[in-house]
């Protein structure tokens, strides 16, 4: 049987990652519903599960298994679906839209909005500590801390301050690159190094290099998202386009014109694709989804 092309393979992981989804998350029966139907509502049905696709991509250069890549994967989206929720609330972005819905707290209320995202976010600890995702105990117990970092004050928590704090203000490329590597970096380069772990050991020099792989794919995913925010419409991102600029948000398009962000976002995946040439076809997919992130049209 021939390989999948990428379309199919990325198919065939957010369909995996869908049902996957919905199993772990609780049923609107339970109580309490509205919650736990916000949650379902804030998780599935939406999105390009980009978080997950790193993992399981990530995890085939280690050979991890599907279901444990799976389990990570559902952690991860947890996660961003939380900080999607919240971000959207009138304390902080104050969208009506997103994934091509009405916000959280639009259409449920602020408060559920509030309480779904600290339940995801529990919950997507719950998920990665309920069963085995490497041989390992104690290095899951690593893989624990390593996602509560990615997700907390030093991580995308931390990144998201530095944002708030930085509307109106002209930062430098350095000082967006710090915000950035945070905010939306710290989760994408988790997935990359959690996904790694779902599998065999690999030397050092080999983490080093796939931890530099997930890092530049964070950043570079940030560069074409703000390429998408000055270009895009509205009704091909799902989300409100344009937001950056009526904020006063600096990003790259500010700091750099659509141009010079455009070269630099080829440039760093040049670089993720030569570090990932040295781990041969089992890094097939995640050159393959290195480039999809940097082409992507929403
Ligand atoms: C509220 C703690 C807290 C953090 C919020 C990630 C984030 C931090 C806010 C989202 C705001 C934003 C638009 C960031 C730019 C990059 C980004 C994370 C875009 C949305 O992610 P996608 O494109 O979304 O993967 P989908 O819907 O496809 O999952």
């Amino acid at each position: 049987m021939s390989t999948p092309s990428f379309s199919q393979w990325m198919t065939h992981i957010q369909e995996r990652m869908e049902s996957a989804l919905d199993r772990a998350l609780p049923v609107p029966a339970i109580t309490p519903t509205r919650l736990h139907e916000a949650m379902r509502y804030a998780v599935l049905g939406g999105g390009k599960r980009v978080r997950p696709l790193l993992v399981h991509a990530a995890g085939d250069i280690s050979g991890a298994t599907p279901e444990r890549l799976d389990r990570v994967g559902c952690a991860l989206e947890m996660i961003h679906a939380y900080s999607l929720v919240h971000d959207d609330m009138p304390c902080m972005d104050d969208d009506t839209l997103r994934r091509g819905k009405p916000t959280v707290h639009v259409q449920f209320d602020d408060a559920t909005a509030l309480l779904v995202g600290d339940a995801l976010q529990t919950l997507a600890f719950q998920h990665l500590a309920e069963a085995p995702v490497s041989d390992d105990p104690q290095r899951q117990l690593g893989m624990l801390r390593q996602l509560a970092i990615a997700s907390g004050s030093r991580g995308m928590a931390g990144g998201q301050a530095i944002d708030l704090a930085s509307v109106g203000l002209q930062l430098n490329l350095s000082e967006l690159e710090f915000m950035h590597i945070h905010k939306t970096g710290a989760l994408i380069r988790a997935a990359v190094g959690l996904g790694v772990q779902c599998g065999r050991n690999l030397n050092d020099d080999e983490m080093t290099s796939l931890d530099h792989v997930g890092k530049v794919i964070g950043l570079l995913f940030q560069i074409v998202d703000d390429i998408l925010d000055a270009e895009a419409d509205t009704a091909t991102l799902g989300k409100t386009a344009g937001k950056d600029a009526a904020n006063d948000k600096p990003t790259y398009v500010s700091l750099l014109g659509v141009t010079r962000a455009r070269a630099l976002a080829e440039e760093m995946c040049q670089d993720a694709l030569d570090r990932l040439a040295a781990f041969g076809e089992p890094a097939r997919r995640l050159s393959e989804l290195t480039r999809f992130i940097v082409h992507r049209q929403f």
